[in-house]
């Protein structure tokens, strides 16, 4: 499981404090913890409190290269902010996200391209969520064919089918899983799958429960990698456990203390 850290976002009130202050610590420690925990990755994110996400993005891109070269996996609804994260972008990126419409995908798809960076592509278009399976499908189908006549690697290719909270959309949860698993036969061959894990457990309570026990389904479906909070020890073990249970780990009376360390 390759796993990306989500907790450089703006979403949060430290790195909200972080960016209004330029505060470079906050964020360098944060990206510091999450590696030290197991992430491959890091989520950078200015979320919705940014009021300038074009100065926002390459700073935080810059601060955390002082302190680390894994990948960078540059959060964005908007193309442009993107854009400037590539720019101050030295280490390996993930382009996080693009939807299933055409003029996004006409600017991101040649976008990684040029940056030689990974794409996630997110099952939702401008006409909503999706409610189901098929709808997931559809829309899948739709960014694989553009980035198959945009020449872009599939296996670089990351599809998201959108996890809903399950307080407001229970009756979605099983489609999402099921649409994991198909994703992985759409094509030949065939694109990765992420999910954003703590969307499930928005708004609820006992979310690092729900989190665990949600990303074990995933993982059993065939999840290839998710944004997750590293530094939640119960749900690190549990995703080594449910790896082993499936034959990705080597069983042995450590095997907790052995693939933490790795
Ligand atoms: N898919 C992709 N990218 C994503 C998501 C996704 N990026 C953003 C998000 N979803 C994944 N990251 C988070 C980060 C934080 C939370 C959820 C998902 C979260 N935050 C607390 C909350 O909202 O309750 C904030 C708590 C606090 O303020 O301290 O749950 O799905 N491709």
């Amino acid at each position: 499981m390759f796993i990306i850290g989500e907790l450089i976002n703006g979403m949060y009130t430290n790195i909200a404090l972080a960016l209004k202050d330029h505060d470079k610590k906050i964020v360098q420690t944060c990206a510091l913890e999450q590696i030290a925990s197991g992430a491959d990755a890091l989520d950078v994110c200015c979320g919705p409190a940014s009021q300038n996400p074009l100065i926002d993005m390459p700073w935080l891109v810059e601060v955390i290269q002082e302190v680390t070269d894994k990948p960078l996996c540059l959060d964005s609804s908007k193309p442009k902010v993107i854009a400037e994260g590539l720019k101050a972008a030295k280490n390996k990126t993930i382009i996080n996200s693009t939807t299933a419409d055409a003029e996004k995908l006409e600017i991101l798809i040649p976008l990684a391209k040029k940056y030689k960076s990974k794409l996630i592509g997110i099952t939702i278009s401008a006409a909503g969520i999706p409610q189901n399976k098929d709808q997931r499908l559809e829309l899948a189908a739709i960014i694989l064919t553009h980035a198959t006549d945009g020449e872009f690697p599939i296996t670089d290719l990351y599809l998201d089918p959108i996890v809903m909270p399950v307080n407001v959309a229970q009756g979605q949860i099983k489609d999402i899983l099921l649409t994991i698993a198909e994703l992985k036969i759409i094509s030949e061959p065939s694109p990765k799958t992420i999910i954003g894990l703590s969307n499930i457990s928005q708004g609820a309570k006992v979310r690092s429960l729900i989190n665990r026990t949600f990303l074990t389904m995933a993982v059993a479906s065939g999840l290839d990698s998710a944004i997750l909070d590293p530094k939640d020890k119960e749900l690190m073990d549990t995703l080594i456990t449910a790896e082993l249970i499936l034959n990705k780990n080597i069983y042995c009376d450590s095997y907790l203390e052995a693939y933490r360390k790795k």
